[in-house]
């Protein structure tokens, strides 16, 4: 019997999200651990499993996991969701990156001051429209398949629908111009696993709200 993975992070979206969302979408079921005090951060401090302690953590195939990208980058390929060849792999790579930068500038306003908040959710909307949206719609457009590389769903698609879904939260009508993009939202959610990570009690995370920023700034006293 193989052990399913786990997850450490605290009990949010955080840079975590993007981990649960592959796993979820290669069909992999996972624990997760949440730290919820400032003791049980020291203690994994203490215990030496984060290499530049820091989270997410995760452990897999008898590894102690650390940094984001390393960790997706190991999914993507254990689950056959990094292209056929390197340059299927580095585009992959590049989707992913853009993003994951698009979804840290969302995460990542949350802990902004409130009079900051506002006008930095209005920008990260005017980067998706854009930047990264327009980029992803001409993607689409210049090659006419279902999927960002090689026609064969991957990691690029996963994170792609996560940041759109996570960019509608703030503007719901983000997708209005991009009508690829529209049609690539409704497929992709309609794959069974993704599907199933959508419903309501899933490991999926809510957006973070104030309760959750409290918490983050306690545990890592800042
Ligand atoms: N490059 C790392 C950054 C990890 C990171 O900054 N994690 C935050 C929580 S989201 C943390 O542990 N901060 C505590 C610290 O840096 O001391 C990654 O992508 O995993």
């Amino acid at each position: 019997m193989t052990t399913k993975p786990k997850l450490c992070y605290f009990r949010g979206r955080g840079r975590m999200e993007s981990i649960r969302w592959l796993l979820a979408a290669a069909g992999v079921e996972f624990e997760e651990e949440f730290i919820e005090t400032t003791e049980q951060y020291e203690k994994l401090q203490k215990d030496g499993r984060l290499l530049f302690g820091q989270v997410p953590m995760v452990e897999i195939d008898g590894m102690v996991l650390t940094q984001t990208r390393a960790i997706l980058s190991y999914l993507a390929a254990k689950y056959d969701l990094y292209g056929k060849d390197l340059k299927e792999t580095v585009r992959i790579n590049m989707y992913a990156d853009g993003t994951l930068d698009l979804m840290m500038m969302t995460a990542l306003a949350a802990f902004k001051p409130p009079e900051e908040k506002e006008e930095n959710l209005t920008l990260i909307v005017k980067k998706a429209k854009t930047r990264y949206f327009p980029a992803f719609e001409k993607i689409l457009n210049d090659h006419g398949e279902d999927f960002l590389v090689g026609n064969k769903f991957s990691w690029a698609d996963i994170q792609l629908l996560e940041a759109i879904l996570m960019v509608e939260e703030l503007d719901a009508s983000v997708l209005s111009d991009f009508p690829l993009l529209k049609a690539f939202k409704a497929r992709i959610s309609n794959i069974p696993t993704i599907k199933k990570f959508l419903q309501p009690g899933s490991p999926r995370k809510p957006p973070p709200d104030s309760h959750y920023v409290e918490v983050v700034r306690g545990i890592l006293q800042f």
